[in-house]
């Protein structure tokens, strides 16, 4: 057994001699007959196919059971629209939750082959950027561990995101390639194929109805991939849309000899899905994002309908049947696409069709930062999508009609679907939100921001509709399959049944000062932290210590996240350490990973710093086993889930107000590592349960950052009051870490010292100060296994059962077929 195989036996194992052998004659018959290979030819490569396809048709006996059910009882279902998911690699979970992780591990281990080792030629399925697109594979995960029937739709990209290099320490951006060799878990559906309209014109056949006919038109066909939740009870079903071209080839062009014109419909088509937008927080603006949106949008509401339309016979019931939640803005085109399918296709009239519209959708908000609510031009969309274009206008002034007369004195003008400001743009959170019945924020922080902000003047036109959702994760993957030897000692002190009913970890907080407890978790962290290790080695060359802290911040790289403040504060301790080497500091790494947008100048160049102040350091005899800075390339799920369960220090140290909620902040706690951040997003709630003392928190909060803002401190000032930080921030600006180039971060440091926008000096010190205590607490070791325990024994309530629970009683009203325990 190597070091990862032991991770099988957190599975459920109930599984009999009998049902080894049936898998492996599974398998067997999979690589003959499926991939035309016999064993002795078999490559990797091989295995993991026909051990997918093995386990894949597990999946669909529950799949198939599930569908059939919900279709028989007519269960409302739940629709999620999502321009991304981040699901990684599916195999170890899937087995997971069939309860076939043991069985199949020996099932290959007797045909000669190491399941663990061919599980990590996997390819991640990378269709999202980060948290969003993350929370959303969360989701279609808990739905079906919890029985919520559901139809998850996006966008089948043939490249997900980017693979991040890093050379000579900046990042490079290679294309993602997931389906070069196919994906074996998928299954393309002819049948479900619609035809999708771009341009065109429209005509008037009535009052409220018209005919639109498009210019172009592309088709969208359904790939369908089941998710299978806990105990394989229920599953849900992944649906996403490929672009196909109406004619893939012009043969008038062709036998003109215009080779490229004959395939120009076709490349323009099948660009929809060519490539997922590699932005986080931040709008892509271009004419194929607005495309892409509609594209998977449109889909999706006429299966939707179609579905339903054939299974009730008409549309009035939709909303007593279907709940659509829009993840984000991204798909807020429904509120108009839904409206047009009812006006001009199903013949309702416009009260009729709004109700329905209304009472079928909700949304998620899941971000304030201004710059990145989406707005499209209204000549766009016009071009685009005449049709929608008139259905908006149409929404907007019954709106303003209504809230006119309701409020004579309400700002009209910020709450219009179309800002008049900016060269007029329709203002898709507007639509968004005037279209949904419920809007949520993700943290309790953030869902009150959102009131007092961004849509404070809807807010006062619709003082019921905003609620808060705090964000969830699944335990499956996060905890039992990621970090199996906790799991194993959860199970032995709080019963076998925590793997069913998560919130049984609450009592593993009794054996908080178990000396037994602490020793059996620190050698849990230290296997984690040697696994670690290893891949920091490969793929960094950096030889870490697991004895030491370490100390981690891996998430999207973006100037609010503040990669900056820690690296800057990293830097500090470094010359710390460098004046006074004989003091006992607590010896650390401290560990990034991450991607930045390919356009984000900015966080590119904090990615490079990081780089240049990891060679400089790891490079220094004088702090050698004190501090070592390592940067892993090409964070993604599967990297996530290696470094997650071998972190002691989890940095969430985003400016207050500015991270609506996180999610990685979750995982870490409840894998036990112990939370340095601001009162931002749901760190709150996580100290809130975990209790002050066992998490650090620092900096300004959320009502002082916007006094801060309102009247800003010169930094001048700030640095002059802060003790060392001028010297990082010369150190920086003159070169000491880019001697090769001595002016490479000169615009960075001259951005801090014009505008702190991000208050990264401002709460320098406080987070320095905050890492001292830090040192203090790792000393006492016996206190921070307390504190660890403390951590994962409060965090179940962070269960992604408990929040689809929340949005299926609160939001979707839809019953939950197992109810959801944390
Ligand atoms: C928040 N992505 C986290 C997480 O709720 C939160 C935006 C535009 C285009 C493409 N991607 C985006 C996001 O806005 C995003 O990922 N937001 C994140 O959503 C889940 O936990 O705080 O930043």
């Amino acid at each position: 057994m190597n070091d990862l195989s032991d991770k099988r036996t957190a599975a459920v194992h109930f599984e009999p001699d009998d049902q080894v052998d049936r898998l492996k004659s599974e398998i067997l018959r999979k690589l003959t007959y499926s991939l035309g290979k016999a064993p002795a030819a078999a490559q990797a490569h091989d295995w993991l196919t026909a051990g997918i396809l093995a386990t894949r048709d597990h999946a669909i006996d529950v799949w198939q059971a599930s569908t059939k059910e919900s279709y028989a009882t007519g269960r409302k279902r739940v629709y999620y629209l999502s321009l991304e998911f981040l699901i990684g690699r599916s195999l170890a979970d899937t087995l997971n939750n069939l309860g076939l992780t043991e069985p199949m591990t020996r099932a290959m281990r007797e045909l000669g082959v190491d399941l663990p080792e061919i599980e990590t030629i996997e390819p991640d399925a990378a269709l999202g950027n980060g948290g969003l697109g993350r929370l959303a594979a969360c989701y279609m995960e808990a739905m079906a561990s919890t029985g919520v029937p559901a139809l998850g739709y996006g966008i089948r990209y043939d490249h997900g995101l980017f693979k991040q290099g890093i050379e000579n320490g900046r990042q490079i951006e290679r294309p993602e390639d997931w389906l070069s060799f196919r994906n074996p878990w998928e299954f393309e559906r002819r049948e479900a194929s619609y035809r999708i309209g771009f341009g065109g014109s429209v005509a008037a056949s009535g009052p409220d109805q018209v005919v639109w006919t498009p210019e172009e038109t592309v088709f969208a066909v359904a790939y369908d991939t089941p998710v299978v939740g806990w105990r394989g009870r229920d599953s849900t079903t992944l649906r996403l849309w490929r672009a196909r071209a109406m004619h893939p080839l012009s043969l008038d062009a062709f036998n003109k000899g215009d080779l490229v014109g004959a395939v120009a419909e076709r490349n323009r088509a099948e660009a929809i899905s060519k490539v997922l937008y590699p932005n986080d927080s931040t709008p892509a603006g271009q004419e194929l994002r607005l495309r892409q949106e509609f594209f998977f949008t449109s889909a999706s509401l006429q299966d939707l309908v179609h579905r339903h339309h054939r299974q009730f016979g008409s549309l009035d019931n939709l909303a007593e049947k279907a709940a659509i939640q829009l993840n984000d803005t991204h798909p807020s085109l429904a509120v108009a696409e839904l409206m047009r399918l009812l006006l001009d296709e199903h013949k309702f009239n416009w009260e009729k069709a709004w109700e329905i519209t209304n009472a079928t959708i909700s949304y998620t908000n899941h971000t304030l930062l201004p710059e990145a609510l989406e707005t499209w031009p209204v000549a766009l969309v016009e071009r685009l999508l005449p049709r929608h274009m008139q259905i908006i206008f149409g929404i907007n002034a019954r709106f303003l009609d209504a809230v006119r007369r309701r409020s004579p004195d309400a700002d009209l003008a910020s709450l219009s679907l179309i800002d008049e400001h900016h060269g007029r743009r329709v203002r898709m959170a507007n639509l968004a939100f005037v279209g949904s019945h419920t809007v949520n924020g993700v943290s309790a922080l953030h869902s009150n921001l959102m009131k007092e902000t961004v849509f404070a003047q809807l807010h006062r036109a619709f003082p019921e509709r905003i609620t808060n959702v705090t964000n969830g994760i699944t335990p499956r993957r996060w905890l039992l399959n990621a970090n199996p030897g906790l799991t194993r000692l959860l199970q032995e002190v709080c019963g076998e049944a925590v793997a069913d009913d998560i919130g049984l970890v609450r009592q593993f907080g009794a054996h908080a000062d178990d000396r037994a407890v602490q020793e059996r978790l620190a050698a849990i962290r230290r296997d984690n932290k040697l696994r670690l290790a290893k891949v920091i080695q490969q793929d960094c060359g950096v030889v870490v210590d697991p004895e030491v802290l370490f100390d981690v911040q891996i998430k999207r790289v973006h100037e609010y996240k503040r990669q900056l403040l820690n690296i800057l504060e990293t830097i500090a301790l470094y010359n710390a350490i460098r004046s006074e080497p004989y003091r006992d500091w607590a010896p650390r790494v401290k560990v990034f990973a991450g991607k930045a947008a390919s356009n984000y100048t900015t966080a590119k160049s904090i990615i490079n710093l990081i780089n240049d102040v990891a060679a400089v350091v790891n490079n220094d005899i004088t702090t050698r086993d004190r501090l070592k800075v390592v940067f892993l390339p090409n964070y993604n799920v599967s990297l996530a889930e290696l470094i997650i369960p071998a972190a002691d220090l989890s940095e969430q140290i985003s400016t207050a107000g500015m991270e609506a909620s996180g999610t990685g902040n979750m995982k870490f706690a409840l894998n036990g590592a112990i939370t340095i951040g601001t009162l931002d997003g749901a760190n709150i709630e996580i100290g809130e349960r975990v209790g002050a003392d066992n998490i650090v928190i620092f900096g300004l909060t959320a009502d002082e950052v916007e006094i801060a803002k309102r009247n800003p401190r010169p930094s001048a000032e700030v640095i002059r009051a802060t003790p060392h930080l001028e010297g990082v921030l010369d150190a920086v600006a003159g070169g000491a870490y880019s001697p090769g180039e001595r002016d490479r971060y000169a615009q960075l440091v001259e951005g801090l010292r014009l505008n702190d926008w991000f208050l990264v000096l401002r709460d320098f010190e406080s987070y320095h100060q905050a890492q001292r205590r830090v040192d203090a607490l790792w000393a006492d070791r016996a206190r921070w296994w307390q504190m660890s325990v403390a951590n994962t024994a409060h965090c179940a309530w962070f269960s992604a059962d408990r929040a689809i629970g929340e949005y299926a009683e609160r939001i979707w009203h839809v019953p939950a077929g197992q109810a959801a325990r944390a």
